[in-house]
């Protein structure tokens, strides 16, 4: 298997973690693929995923699996299932709820960046800037005070907001998000302790 990965993106990051969790990192070869907005990359969107984002995941059969949740559901089942989404009952359902949370925050973010850094300078929004940082700060609001996600299993979802406070960390430092939530600055250490965790972080910016 090939997954299209970018060390900088937490939603890749989110499937390298699931993979080494799940023991199947030694079966996929990472793939740098550029998807930054405004910049062509018509092989990519022909041969691998038309919406230009990654990460992809490519079988040995040359069938594409596009999205970070699918992606994980995929490794899931491999490994096994049910180990980081559960397949049923109604646990299936708010982690599928709380997960939907976590990558609208991820998107928000990852817009907020693009239009700082992508959009040209005279385009800026900041109105629209605000109300998506707004959404993902909110979320974190939210998730600080879910005990049941800080306290409960290792899955798909505590990997997702892991990997969206890295992405925070990452591209947005002077945030303050651990003053703000020190529920959520607990839950990021007890994270950092896990191998999958510290080797996937993303690059000094
Ligand atoms: N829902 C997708 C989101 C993936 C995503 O937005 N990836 C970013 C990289 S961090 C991307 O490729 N962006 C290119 C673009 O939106 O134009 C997933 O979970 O895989």
């Amino acid at each position: 298997m090939k997954l299209s990965f970018s060390p900088a993106s937490p939603f890749a990051r989110k499937v390298r973690i699931a993979a080494i969790e799940l023991g199947l990192i030694d079966q996929i070869d990472f793939m740098a693929a550029a998807t930054t907005p405004g910049q062509p990359n018509e092989d990519y969107i022909r041969q691998v995923n038309p919406l230009k984002k990654l990460p992809a995941l490519i079988l040995d059969s040359g069938e594409v699996i596009i999205d970070s949740f699918v992606i994980v559901e995929y490794l899931d089942d491999l490994a096994g299932g049910g180990k980081l989404t559960p397949s049923s009952g109604p646990e299936r359902w708010r982690v599928r709820s709380d997960h939907s949370l976590l990558q609208g925050m991820m998107e928000s973010m990852l817009l907020c960046r693009y239009e700082k850094l992508v959009r040209p300078k005279d385009f800026f929004w900041q109105a629209w800037y605000d109300d998506h940082w707004h959404r993902a700060w909110t979320g974190f609001a939210k998730f600080d005070a879910n005990d049941k996600v800080l306290d409960g299993p290792f899955d798909i979802v505590q990997i997702a907001l892991t990997c969206a406070l890295g992405y925070a960390d990452f591209r947005f430092a002077e945030c303050g998000w651990r003053d703000a939530y020190p529920k959520l600055a607990a839950f990021n250490e007890r994270m950092m302790q896990r191998e999958s965790v510290k080797i996937s972080m993303p690059p000094p910016a």
